[in-house]
């Protein structure tokens, strides 16, 4: 087996495991419908690494579809500071927690939703990728997207199928009913993204010249821009960032010179606003890598025809391809990330 041959498989077949994701939350409508009419005042997404970042993301685009508070943690936080995210004052009624790990046995999410089963009331979501894994059975529902299982280390399949399926649940409980069905367009339209754009992803992920990313991307793409640059770190061994756009004037642009890259994940709202700070990274030297439904200068167009909030999984393939290729140059296997494996197991907590 070649160096990266299950990463490289897993990013380019991704898009069966979205349809599959969409056909789970189809299934579970009834039940989905009944958890998210039930009493919460608040939603907690917790995961931890990708799936920390999943929640984050899908925080943020939940609480935009649904009006609802929703507010991503790391499990970590959540079971060992749990007066930081749930209030003493909490109604023991009034949070729906939403777990999401791929592979439904990382001892801190465990941990942290057994203790919020055993002292509050609320009810417990999962979204994983194995169903016969101890996170499922604490759960009053879940989603369980088994295409996305993968043989790699780091997330790239499971963690597009397992934000499809967030997203398509946020919609449910949102009632976006024509923005739910839209996103069955999503699969055809990643693929034709995968084959217009390897040589590009190719061509930046071989250049050893740059030695450092940040990953810019605001409101629901936030979450996206730290999976993508966990994937850098995590397969490249590279130092990588990820900010808000607007933040980054604030501080980061110090460290932009010749060997930067700033890759921007552009939303059509916030436009002009978000494009001037890569324009503004440019002139400063750093080299521009452009995500976004359409613009002249833009390198990576979905042109999906799609709302905003439906697309949010068509930045991620071209940078996951990006971070392998890039692997493969520096010579690491990006199947096996250095120092990583593929579930935290700890006896200690
Ligand atoms: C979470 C996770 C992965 C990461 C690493 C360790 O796993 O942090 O995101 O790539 O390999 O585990 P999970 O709870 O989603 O299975």
């Amino acid at each position: 087996m070649k160096p990266g041959n299950f990463t490289y498989h897993e990013i380019t077949t991704q898009t069966e495991a979205w349809v599959e994701a969409l056909d789970v939350v189809e299934r579970s409508s009834a039940d989905l419908t009944a958890l998210f009419r039930s009493r919460y005042s608040q939603v907690i997404f917790t995961g931890c690494g990708s799936t920390y970042y999943l929640s984050q993301a899908a925080a943020a685009l939940f609480q935009e579809c649904t009006g609802r508070i929703a507010r991503a943690v790391p499990a970590g936080e959540l079971l060992l500071n749990e007066r930081t995210v749930l209030s003493s004052n909490t109604n023991n009624e009034s949070t729906l927690l939403i777990a999401i790990s791929r592979s439904g046995a990382t001892t801190e999410t465990l941990r942290a939703v057994e203790h919020f089963k055993n002292h509050y009331n609320g009810k417990i979501l999962v979204i994983t990728n194995y169903a016969d894994r101890p996170l499922p059975r604490l759960a009053n529902l879940s989603l369980v997207i088994e295409k996305g299982q993968e043989e790699s280390v780091a997330q790239t399949r499971s963690f597009a199928s397992m934000y499809v399926a967030a997203v398509a649940a946020s919609f449910l409980a949102g009632g976006f009913r024509a923005e739910r069905s839209a996103m069955y367009q999503l699969a055809e339209k990643g693929q034709i993204l995968l084959k217009t754009h390897a040589h590009l992803a190719q061509e930046m992920g071989e250049n050893l010249n740059f030695d450092r990313f940040y990953f810019l991307g605001s409101g629901i793409r936030y979450g996206l821009a730290c999976e993508a640059n966990l994937k850098m770190k995590e397969m490249t061994l590279t130092h990588s960032e990820p900010f808000h756009f607007l933040e980054f004037r604030h501080g980061p642009m110090s460290m932009v010179g010749g060997q930067t890259v700033v890759v921007g994940l552009l939303s059509e709202s916030n436009f002009s606003h978000e494009w001037a700070v890569l324009e503004e990274m440019r002139n400063l030297g750093a080299k521009i890598l452009a995500l976004a439904e359409r613009g002249e200068k833009v390198d990576v167009q979905f042109h999906s025809q799609l709302p905003e909030i439906v697309y949010g999984v068509l930045y991620l393939p071209v940078l996951q391809l990006m971070a392998y290729h890039r692997a493969l140059a520096k010579g690491l296997d990006p199947d096996r990330p250095t120092h990583l494996s593929a579930v935290v197991e700890l006896d200690t907590l």
